[in-house]
Order: C-alpha cells, then sequence, then structure tokens
C-alpha cells in the first residue's frame, strides 16, 4: 500500500467540506462505525475460538432466533454511540423498543441499525454485514417523539453499510456520491478502496431465495422466470447468486449491476426484511450511487414506516433492472 492510501478519517474530514454546516457531526459519527465494525470484525473473525458461535435462546423482535453474535453485535453498537454523546436514540433489529441515549442537546441524530446481518451464515463462516443510517433530529432535548421523527424521509442524511467477507469493507454515503473503504488490519485502519461508486444500470446477476418461488405472487414468478431465458441480445439468462446476506448481495449489484429481491410471499405478505434498518439505509446508498431501490410498485425512499420494525419488499440494484421488475409486478411482463 502506498503511502499515499487515504484512512476513512481523512476521507470524511475531505467529504464533510460538502455537507451541510447543520450537519458537520456527519463525518464523526461515519467515524465511530468504522471504529465499531473493526470492533465486530475481530469478533467476528474469532467466534469460533472464544465460544461466540450459536444460538442465545431467544427471539428478537422480528421472531428469528437470536445468534450469539446478533446479541453481542448490538451490545457494541449501543455502547459505541452511547459514548458517542451525539446519539438521541438507537433503533435496532436486536431491540423491541427505540432505546434513549441521551437527552442533551447535543445528541442530534437517531441511528437505526441491523447489527449483524445475515446471521443465518455465522455458523457457517459465511459473509455476514452491519446496516446502519443516521436521521437528524429536527428538535434538540428530550426524546420526546423520536418515531415521528423516523417517518420524515428528509430526516435520513447518512447510511452505509459494513461487509464482513473475506476483507472487512465500509461503504457509506452522506449522500453525494458513495464511497467504499476496506481494513487494512495491518494498519488497523479502514483504507478507501473505492472512490465515488456507480451502480451500473444493468447487470448479469440475480440475487433471490428461489425456494419461495411458488409462494410468489405470479407476477413475480414471471419476472423469475423471464432472467433465465435465453436471450444473448438482452444479456440473459441472468446468473443466479444468493449469500443469505443482503449486504453481500447488495454489495455486489452495487458494484457490478443486476438485482437483489425478497418480494413479498404466500407466509409473509408484507415482506421480511424492516424498512428502517434494511431497506431504506440500503436504497439511500444504491440511490447515490445512481441506482434504484423499489418495492415493487413505489420507490423503498419514499416509504413511511408505521411502526418500527415494519417490512417491506424489496428489489435493489442497477436502474434498469429493478424498473423491469417494477413492469413485471404491474402487468406480469416486460
Ligand atoms: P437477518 O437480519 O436476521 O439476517 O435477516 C435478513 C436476511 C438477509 O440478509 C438475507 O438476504 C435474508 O434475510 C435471507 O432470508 P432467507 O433465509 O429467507 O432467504
Ligand atoms: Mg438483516
Amino acid at each position: 500500500m502506498s503511502a499515499k492510501a487515504t484512512s476513512l478519517s481523512r476521507h470524511l474530514v475531505e467529504e464533510g467540506k460538502w455537507v451541510d454546516a447543520q450537519l458537520s457531526e456527519l463525518p464523526v459519527l461515519l467515524r465511530d462505525m468504522g471504529y465499531t465494525a473493526k470492533i465486530l470484525a475481530r469478533e467476528i473473525r474469532r467466534a469460533a475460538l472464544v465460544g461466540k458461535l450459536g444460538l442465545v435462546g431467544e427471539k428478537n423482535p422480528s421472531g428469528d432466533a437470536q445468534k450469539k453474535l446478533d446479541v453481542y453485535s448490538n451490545e457494541v453498537v449501543v455502547d459505541a454511540f452511547t459514548d458517542s454523546g451525539l446519539v438521541a436514540a438507537i433503533v435496532s433489529e436486536e431491540m423491541e423498543e427505540l432505546r434513549t441515549i441521551s437527552c442533551n442537546d447535543a445528541a442530534e441524530y437517531l441511528l437505526c441499525v441491523d447489527p449483524l446481518d445475515g446471521s443465518s451464515n455465522t455458523d457457517v463462516n459465511g459473509a455476514v454485514g452491519t446496516i446502519f443510517s443516521f436521521y437528524r433530529r429536527g428538535v434538540a432535548g428530550a426524546c420526546t417523539d423520536c418515531e415521528a421523527e423516523l417517518r420524515e424521509g428528509a430526516r435520513l442524511v447518512a447510511a452505509g453499510y459494513v461487509l464482513y467477507g473475506p476483507s472487512t469493507v465500509l461503504v457509506c454515503s452522506m449522500g453525494r456520491g458513495v464511497n467504499g473503504y476496506t481494513l487494512d488490519h495491518d494498519v488497523g485502519e479502514f483504507m478507501l478502496s473505492q472512490e465515488n461508486i456507480r451502480c451500473p444500470v444493468s447487470g448479469a446477476y440475480y440475487s433471490a431465495n428461489l425456494g419461495r418461488y411458488h409462494d410468489w405472487d405470479p407476477n413475480v414468478r414471471a419476472y423469475a422466470d423471464y432472467v433465465i431465458e435465453r436471450d444473448a441480445a438482452s444479456g440473459r439468462p441472468y446468473s443466479l447468486r444468493y449469500s443469505g446476506a443482503l449486504v453481500a448481495d447488495v454489495h455486489r449489484s452495487l458494484l457490478e449491476g443486476g438485482i437483489y429481491l425478497y418480494p413479498a410471499d404466500e407466509g409473509r405478505t408484507g415482506g421480511k426484511l424492516r424498512l428502517l434498518y434494511e431497506c431504506l439505509p440500503l436504497a439511500f446508498v444504491v440511490e447515490a450511487a445512481a441506482g434504484r431501490a423499489s418495492s415493487g410498485r413505489e420507490r423503498i425512499l419514499d416509504l413511511r414506516p408505521a411502526s418500527l420494525h415494519q417490512t417491506s419488499p424489496l428489489a435493489i440494484g442497477g436502474v434498469d433492472d429493478v424498473q423491469l421488475f417494477e413492469r413485471f409486478v404491474a402487468t406480469g411482463s416486460p
């Protein structure tokens, strides 16, 4: 690595020059998320050696069995942002209620987080991630109605994810462009590795749990049938890539185009993925990179969660791929 390589901290200072003066603490929050990710990367890497694999025997608010790493990751995130003094409250996949952190005037932000996405992969050494977003509060002081503020889309001011794969990558956006940083374990820093990421309008891959095919709406099934038809002119058939970790599959779509889908199905009529800490943050990142995120009928960023753990169907990736999916949802054909 060249001595000229740019660290996350240095790059955030540069990027921070472009954000609104009111949002001057955003680079600090993203730096703190980088620190949190380093702690989690270390613990995920050695989980099998320190007794952190397996279940805890409890369910999270969505009814999923919690893994030890889910609980640990949630504690690390909550502790890190409790210490920051900048966050008034946290919404997490692993906590039933919104957790009030600070009523200080300086605590101007709300954090929504999925501390460990793809946790079915933990015990098989598969990819996992962390998804996060920051909302700027409208009023300082006591957190009287933070949930209402989370329904105001314009308050979503930064978002990103961390992918713990063969390397640990943090991708984030403060609204103007999207950048990726790779953790250099020797230096102990995230280093800028993908500057100003642009999502290709289409790609050669689709990601979906085809085990649910027979539970999908016929129009969604028609789309899945269409992408695997042979048609060289339109780049079909698409290849299937599905890792069990939304973060890993969306990362592929962001860098290479293509689409990730988690549609509604007979068992989950509202979809599986949660708006506040899965769909909305990833939609913010992908759209900042010129991609698209949709429920199939509406743009994800236009949706307003009525409750903290509300779900939505999700289709996310290249603009052309997602728009094609939306046409199928509406009409059953391209
Ligand atoms: P999680 O946050 O509990 O891990 O759930 C979200 C995950 C996504 O990362 C992944 O794409 C999807 O759920 C997998 O679900 P399924 O096993 O139904 O395909
Ligand atoms: Mg998740």
